[in-house]
């Protein structure tokens, strides 16, 4: 086979969230894109709607397409159209890793886990016509049966990666909000903790690699602070806290005067000097997984943390003027309608600038999955619904409705009118902004999504 260009795509999210106005892309496909053109190859990345994405005339000798489960439907049905006009198929990311069975049933090839070492070795072997059964991390069907090959490793030397080339983007520059664009950078992948919902420890391992300060350095003097702000994309920034300051103070001493944010555990707070230096370094926004205020749900996610940890995380990040973005999930088999509203009071009462409510949904790769599988607790595998905006299982100790209720209550009053207004007298202008933002979209969630609710009503009833 002949291979000179390939189309990278993303599709976007259908169903709406609280990003939807943020494009944030995710960074593998770029990443990918980048070492592929490297390598010689035109290379272009599409992040668009489905839509878009069918009505487009994209031509290419390989369609290279990305996706995580709430886009996985959406991510096929690219796949058939290209597969139907003689384009063959690669498809990568956390959704089809543990599932490629069903991703065969759309793309030619998969590749699962870290696609930077797999997908140059695919391409050659489908040059070169080598066999495929030594390509490590790939599946593929032959004579009709799917083949899946032993995972590939991980990356070892995050320096060795590119940095991504964001002109490889289909219209990346439109993604201006206020004169502003968002780019975002990984400086590791990994985390050491293991909790039972999440798919990273999965998908890029226990062990934390990181990129060398140098490096990280250097990709950061590309962007200019004027019209740039940047999101660190690790999923626990302060994994390694000696690491986590060094680089904070290569940051200060560069004067490079970029804003930032970035998720970090509640133990972060643990360490002031770790705090500061991030403030300095001009960290403007810290997201944290707090979860939830049971102690009971906390231990079955096995998180690691406690609820004075995150009193104190919210304590200290705010006295440093940087704002807390709390994500919380319901539906652990701890919780009850009690839990919601506890985890409501405690959002309000300590302070937290935005918050999330999430409903705690069963992520492909994940120990919670696998556990709502075997007790055949999943209600059904619809994808585009699993975006932790939607009940997707059965919950221990409360109805599908109930829990999606809970949910849609403690949006609705975190983003009260009077709580909003309270977040501007305290001078928290990001805020009050966020939660206008935030109250609009709860109320258009809950039109667009009148007939899931109404469809949830009906499975209760009828299925319980
Ligand atoms: C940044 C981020 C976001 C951003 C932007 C993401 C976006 N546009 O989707 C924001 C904050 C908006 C966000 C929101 C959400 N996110 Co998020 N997010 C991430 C995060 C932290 C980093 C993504 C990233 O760039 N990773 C780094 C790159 C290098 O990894 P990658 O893109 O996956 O690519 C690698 C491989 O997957 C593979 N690969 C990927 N694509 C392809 C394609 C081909 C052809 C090949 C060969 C290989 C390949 O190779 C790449 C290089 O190694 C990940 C966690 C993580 N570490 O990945 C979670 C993650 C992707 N998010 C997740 C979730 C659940 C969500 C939400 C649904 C819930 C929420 N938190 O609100 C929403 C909805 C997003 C949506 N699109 O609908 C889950 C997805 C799990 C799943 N199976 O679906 C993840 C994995 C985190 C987790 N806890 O499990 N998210
Ligand atoms: S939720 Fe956060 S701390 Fe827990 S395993 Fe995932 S990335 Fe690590």
């Amino acid at each position: 086979m002949h291979i000179k260009k390939i189309i990278f795509i993303e599709p976007v999210a259908e169903t709406l969230n609280i990003f939807t106005r943020f494009k944030l892309p995710r960074l593998g496909n770029i990443l990918l894109a980048t070492i592929m053109r490297d390598l010689g190859y035109d290379s272009r990345v599409c992040i668009e709607k489905k839509s878009q994405i069918l009505g487009m005339d994209l031509q290419a000798d390989l369609a290279a397409i990305s996706t995580i489960t709430a886009t996985a439907l959406s991510a096929y049905e690219i796949a058939d159209h290209f597969r139907a006009r003689g384009i063959p198929v690669v498809m990568g990311g956390p959704h089809v890793t543990f599932l490629p069975d069903e991703a065969l049933e759309h793309a030619d090839y998969v590749v699962r886990g870290e696609g930077e070492p797999i997908l140059p070795a695919l391409v050659r072997a489908l040059e070169n016509g080598t066999p495929l059964a030594e390509v490590r991390g790939l599946a593929f069907r032959k004579e009709g049966e799917s083949i899946v090959n032993e995972m590939g490793s991980p990356v070892t030397d995050l320096n060795s990666l590119p940095f991504p080339d964001f002109d490889l983007v289909h219209n990346y520059r439109r993604n201006l909000l206020l004169g502003r664009r968002t780019i975002p950078v990984q400086t590791s992948r990994g985390c050491p903790f293991n909790c039972t919902f999440c798919s990273v420890t999965g998908m890029f391992g226990r062990r934390y690699r990181f990129r060398s300060v140098p490096n990280v350095i250097a990709e950061l003097r590309r962007y200019e602070a004027k019209r740039t702000d940047v999101f660190f994309y690790d999923d626990n920034f302060a994994a390694d806290k000696a690491h986590t300051k060094e680089l904070l103070r290569a940051m200060i001493d560069s004067g490079l005067g970029l804003r930032w944010s970035t998720q970090v555990r509640t133990d972060a707070a643990r360490d002031p000097a770790l705090l500061d230096l991030m403030r300095r370094a001009g960290c403007t926004t810290l997201y944290i997984g707090f979860e939830s205020v049971d102690p009971a749900a906390l231990k079955e996610m096995r998180k690691s943390q406690t609820i004075e940890d995150m009193r104190r995380a919210v304590r200290e990040i705010r006295k440093r003027g940087i704002h807390v973005h709390g994500m919380f999930v319901f539906g652990f088999d701890a919780d009850t309608a009690d839990t919601a509203r506890a985890t409501l009071r405690f959002a309000v009462r300590e302070k937290i600038d935005t918050a999330q409510f999430l409903i705690l949904t069963p992520f492909p790769g994940t120990p919670f999955y696998r556990d709502m599988e075997k007790d055949r607790r999943i209600i059904d595998r619809h994808w585009t619904h699993f975006d932790a905006h939607h009940v997707k299982f059965k919950p221990a100790r409360l109805s599908g409705v109930e829990l999606q209720r809970a949910q849609i209550r403690a949006h609705g009053r975190f983003y009260a009118p009077h709580r909003v207004v309270a977040r501007l007298l305290r001078g928290k202008l990001a805020a009050f902004v966020i939660g206008l933002y935030a109250r609009r979209l709860n109320r258009r969630w809950k039109r667009v999504e009148h007939p899931f609710l109404q469809w949830l009503k009906y499975y209760w009833k009828v299925y319980q």
